[in-house]
């Protein structure tokens, strides 16, 4: 692209595939290959120089037979086109595993920046106003932090200061980062999503000056793509929606363009899934009744009920129309309990009584609630253990 007459760096911002991830014990790789075909249509209309891969590039460390196949169709897609690939491992990927071949891949600029023993790596580009650097550094696992010298443990934010040091930036040149952590700012609540898993609640968290030095911050991690607090600091999302926490998030790339020094334009490009995850609520007979095949009726769905009244077999009817139900869950007046109890906090269910756990247990493992009969039952049997005690 010409800008004032002179040829910009212009890269793509990907993160967090997770490729080989099932929902809901439903394998996401037919949408992952969607989101892949319409990348690389975005990259041959938009010729970028580069494609950054910012981590968890699979679902896990040792990943499936037909997740490896996805990601050798898509990387050998992307190289074809011409473009520089500039990829690290996130936290879900095994470092050594991905930066298989990467010697001999970095002749066809792919760089798999796997194994460096928690170093960035310094690769640069070239265009008419002079070099950027990109700057890749791997995930900094939580083990990783070593004890200082004086004894002391370091936190995330010296693993990462201590790498950016040795990589040896000059900061009067233009510089990307490519880094899969958590980063934050104070006073930018960060959008989170459930697919994220975050093990650790928050102790991994950087602060985002340590970074904003950076000319454009290609980050990966959150799956909701965001800003933290300033453009140039990025979280591009995954391109798939992998929980129906992001289910009103629209999946993009993230097209970036630097010219001189100061110089940045960021674009989000929409991904659009074969099949949509979405939430849709209303009664049984209205969700049923609306329209005979109710419209986009295959996507993933989760239905939540405001019937009043006890249901027969309400997901055995639901799924006749919506096939592809990953979720069922009421809210009404006599309960809110929802089947995805994976989402209630332990402070939640520490407030349910045992006649609601039992109940939400219920609806998880029969994907419907109990029959009046079968609540019945229940109670008098908790009663009954509740005298013995
Ligand atoms: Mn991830």
């Amino acid at each position: 692209m010409q800008v004032h007459g002179k040829v910009a760096v212009r890269f793509m911002h990907l993160a967090d595939l997770h490729i080989g991830k099932s929902v809901n014990g439903i394998s996401m790789l037919g949408e992952q290959k969607h989101a892949f075909e319409q990348v690389l249509g975005y990259i041959k209309a938009e010729r970028p120089g580069a494609v950054i891969i910012a981590g968890d590039v699979y679902d896990r460390a040792v990943p499936g037979v037909e997740a490896v196949r996805a990601f050798d169709d898509f990387l050998t897609g992307l190289a074809l086109t011409g473009t520089a690939v500039l990829l690290i491992p996130g936290n879900h990927d095994s470092p050594e595993r991905i930066s298989y071949a990467s010697r001999l891949l970095a002749d066809r600029g792919v760089f798999l920046c796997g194994e460096t023993g928690g170093a960035a790596r310094n690769v640069e580009m070239a265009d008419e106003y002079g070099t950027v650097n990109f700057c890749l550094l791997p995930y900094i696992r939580p083990l990783m932090p070593r004890a200082a010298e004086d004894g002391r443990e370091t936190g995330y934010g010296e693993a990462l200061a201590a790498a950016l040091d040795m990589a040896g930036i000059d900061f009067a040149a233009r510089n990307v980062l490519v880094s899969h952590q958590f980063y934050t700012r104070a006073g930018v609540a960060p959008m989170r999503s459930e697919s994220e898993m975050d093990p650790i609640g928050g102790l991994d968290a950087i602060d985002a000056g340590l970074i904003e030095r950076f000319d454009y911050a290609a980050l990966g991690h959150l799956h909701g793509a965001q800003c933290v607090g300033k453009e140039h600091i990025r979280y591009a999302g995954s391109p798939v929606k992998y929980s129906f926490s992001e289910w009103r998030q629209q999946k993009s790339v993230t097209l970036v363009e630097l010219a001189e020094k100061g110089s940045l334009s960021v674009a989000a490009l929409p991904l659009v899934p074969l099949r949509d995850m979405r939430e849709i609520r209303g009664t049984l007979e209205s969700l049923l009744g609306e329209s005979s095949p109710p419209a986009r009726g295959d996507d993933y769905l989760r239905v939540v009920l405001t019937d009043e009244e006890e249901l027969v077999d309400p997901m055995g009817k639901l799924r006749s129309a919506y096939p592809n139900i990953m979720s069922l869950g009421f809210d009404n007046t006599r309960t809110s309990i929802d089947i995805s109890a994976a989402s209630a906090g332990a402070e939640a269910v520490e407030k349910l009584s045992p006649y609601d756990l039992f109940s939400e247990f219920f609806l998880e493992a029969q994907g419907a609630a109990m029959s009046a009969e079968q609540s019945g039952i229940v109670r008098e049997l908790l009663e009954e253990a509740g005298r013995g005690l």
